[in-house]
């Protein structure tokens, strides 16, 4: 293996050069290499300068994450940066593409920062359960104010080499390599530190902790690492520096130990796998797709729109008539208005992403288009209808996707005579602003197809996960049957405002019933009305109180009523003794003793019944991996980040314990809680959904 860190003399000056692909992680054998190389230099009177840099991709993307749950192997990221910091030589940072975490805190214990252009500096250790643990939160503040840190470590957010420079984290910026050699002999002739920089508190006379401290409570509730953060900002405005260090050093050990940080830090891997198919290798060949076209320009499909026009697509987006197109791209144009309003983009901006979208009430306007995702309501025959016409009308080659989120994407590829090219893109509501995109593998969807949109949805900003064909896929399958089992405890004796307040205390970004009051309680009922014919008469039905609440127009948010009540322009759910009376009503017509359900009764049946049904979706080999399961409860249904997801989250209970205690839910409960033969198998064998 090519040693990770070289050391290479421009006259006076020796350029250290970290090199160990594909991100310059800060692993042990790179933390040696810097050290040994520093040492080098050192003992080179001919080096009058140092600098140091990455090669490939950036400077470095700070410690190696894998290397957390390890014992930590010396020498330490902090006596490296010390040993720069103490350094006999001035020392200068050269600083292209990314340099984030501990690779920013190497860069602040150097004397001098040089960016490129395009370079990204920040600490997004907060997004890992974390604080910068190698000196950021002490160092940081120290150069560009108590303020600016603050904002840097608790958001994690990416700052670009200009705003570096105009903040101070950057002293200079060079076009390339020469010239930042060139700015690096004036700036080290400029001289050291001033004496009092390690001693001297930063001064915090605008730092407004407390404001900060609330926010992040309200914001980042149930996350531990926020508040520490703040926490360490304020430590550098009280003690000196090494006192500081130290401070923040434990603070990390306590935060890296925490369950919360495990969970995220498996997060951070799981949303990478998930980018993988299984037997799809990484070099399959894939489509160009430079313009896209939606079918329906309604909600979802405004949406879809939004999403391809913000990653800088051109989108045609058709409707059926012309009143329907307008209200369509007056919708796109709505949505970029309220952006331009709230200064979230400029006015130039606004117009460039708009001109992107056009409109056409003809299909034949997509004869050239690369990618057409169809959005048209859920009805099969007229899914079925536009594929049959697009299959006349697209050029050879055109990926057709369907964005259905309940119908069998196998029998709308067959309506075509192409079915390896139709897949599944499943969008959250609102598509433009949620990550997940659960892509769906028809039987015959071509591996080139697959990959393209695996990759095409990570281009637009989404976290494509894969999954297979069945109804409701991975994420609305698992949702439906938490969503029923809150049903299930309304009638034994819980009510609505219970179930979600156990939901929400424990993490949940919203409650069952909260939810179902902000999709509409119509969409369900009507749902519900199809498939009347289909239900199993046998299996208990618990949504009575739900087609009630329906049929008495309380359709939730949108009708200022429905599991809750809402007063006008409020969307605060209050709980209303008319629903009470409806389940009361509806439990004793089921002749069921209302009963006091504890809390954690109410968890463990609406976690387990997620878990029992994720199984099942392995077993099926609908889902690839449990942590794409996890992925798409994370990112698609409001699951806490510091929680995992459900599935590594009954990994961590240990599945013998979940295991027994769906057997007894099932004996009590019946059939909707056989246990799924996975889960059996792995609690005997004492293995985890992770082995799988
Ligand atoms: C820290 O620094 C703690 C210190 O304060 C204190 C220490 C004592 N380590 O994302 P990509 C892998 S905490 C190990 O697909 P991109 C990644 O898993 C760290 N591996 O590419 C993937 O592997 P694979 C604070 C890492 O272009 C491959 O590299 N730093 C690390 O979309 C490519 O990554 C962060 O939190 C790592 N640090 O994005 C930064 N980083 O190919 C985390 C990446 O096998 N990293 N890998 O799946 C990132 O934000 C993005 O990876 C980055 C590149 C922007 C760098």
């Amino acid at each position: 293996m090519s040693d990770p860190v070289t050391l290479t003399r421009y006259d006076d000056v020796g350029l250290i050069t970290i090199q160990s692909p594909p991100v310059n992680a800060l692993g042990q054998a790179v933390r040696a290499g810097l050290l040994a190389r520093l040492k080098d230099a050192c003992n080179d009177p001919s080096i009058a300068v140092l600098v140091v840099t990455g090669a490939g991709r950036g400077f470095s993307a700070g410690a190696d994450i894998t290397e957390f749950d390890k014992p930590p192997q010396s020498p330490l990221l902090g006596e490296v940066i010390a040993a720069f910091e103490a350094s006999a030589r001035p020392t200068v940072a050269a600083i292209g593409g990314f340099a984030l975490g501990g690779g920013l805190e190497l860069a602040l214990g150097i004397r001098y920062r040089i960016g490129f252009p395009g370079a990204r500096l920040a600490l997004p250790e907060v997004n890992l359960g974390l604080l910068p643990g190698s000196g950021g939160t002490q160092r940081l503040p120290r150069l560009i104010g108590a303020d600016a840190a603050l904002d840097m470590i608790t958001s994690g957010r990416h700052v670009m080499a200009d705003d570096a420079l105009a903040n101070g984290l950057v002293d200079a910026i060079a076009d390339d390599l020469d010239e930042a050699i060139a700015l690096a002999r004036e700036l080290a002739s400029a001289g050291e530190r001033p004496a009092d920089w390690a001693e001297a508190p930063v001064a915090a006379s605008n730092a407004p902790f407390e404001a900060y401290a609330e926010r992040m409570k309200r914001r980042r509730r149930g996350f531990p690492a926020p508040m520490r953060c703040i926490e360490a900002v304020r430590a550098a405005t009280r003690l000196p520096l090494k006192e500081g260090l130290a401070w923040e050093r434990k603070a990390f050990a306590e935060l890296k130990a925490s369950p919360e940080s495990k969970a995220q830090r498996y997060v951070f891997f799981a949303e990478r796998e998930a980018a993988r198919v299984k037997g799809i290798s990484r070099d399959t060949p894939t489509r160009q797709v430079t313009h896209a076209a939606v079918v329906g320009a309604g909600t979802m499909g405004s949406g879809i729109a939004l999403c391809l026009a913000d990653a800088g697509l051109q989108v045609t987006v058709m409707e059926s008539s012309e009143a329907a197109l307008a209200r369509g791209l007056a919708r796109i144009e709505s949505i970029y208005d309220a952006a331009l309003a709230k200064g979230r983009m400029d006015k130039a901006e606004r117009d460039r992403r708009l001109a992107r979208v056009s409109g056409t009430v003809d299909m034949a306007a997509f004869a050239n288009a690369d990618l057409v995702i169809e959005a048209v309501f859920e009805d099969m025959a007229a899914k079925r209808n536009v594929f049959q016409r697009l299959d006349k009308i697209c050029k050879t080659g055109a990926i057709l996707a369907t964005n259905t989120s309940t119908l069998d994407v196998n029998a709308i590829a067959m309506a075509t005579g192409r079915p390896e090219d139709v897949l599944g893109m499943h969008f959250f509501s609102p598509a433009n602003v949620m990550r997940l995109l659960e892509v769906v593998r028809g039987a015959q969807t071509a591996d080139d197809v697959l990959a393209t949109v695996m990759r095409f949805a990570g281009q637009i900003g989404k976290l494509p996960v894969c999954v297979g064909v069945c109804d409701g896929f991975v994420g609305n399958r698992m949702f439906m049957s938490r969503n029923q089992e809150a049903l299930s405890l309304i009638e034994e004796g819980a009510l609505p405002s219970q179930i979600d307040r156990v939901l929400t205390d424990w993490g949940m970004a919203m409650g069952a019933f909260a939810v179902m009051d902000l999709a509409g309680t119509d969409v369900g009922w009507r749902i519900r009305r199809a498939r009347e014919a289909k239900r199993d008469k046998r299996e208990p039905y618990p949504f009575t109180v739900a087609d009630r609440l329906a049929l008495a127009g309380r359709h939730g948010q949108k009708a200022g009523k429905g599991w809750y009540r809402y007063e006008p322009g409020s969307r605060t759910a209050i709980e209303d003794p008319e629903v009470t009376a409806m389940i009361e009503a509806v439990s004793r017509e089921k002749r069921i003793q209302r009963r006091e359900i504890g809390d954690d009764e109410v968890l463990r049946r609406c976690l387990w019944q997620l878990v029992n049904t994720g199984a099942l979706l392995l077993e099926e080999g609908i889902a690839q991996r449990a942590s794409d399961i996890d992925m798409i409860f994370l990112n698609g249904y409001g699951f806490p980040a510091f929680r995992g997801g459900p599935m590594y989250h009954a990994d961590q209970t240990g599945l013998d314990r979940v295991l027994a205690d769906i057997e007894a839910f099932h004996a009590l409960h019946g059939e909707r809680w056989r246990p799924a033969p996975l889960l059996r198998h792995l609690a005997e064998a004492g293995r985890d959904f992770a082995d799988v």
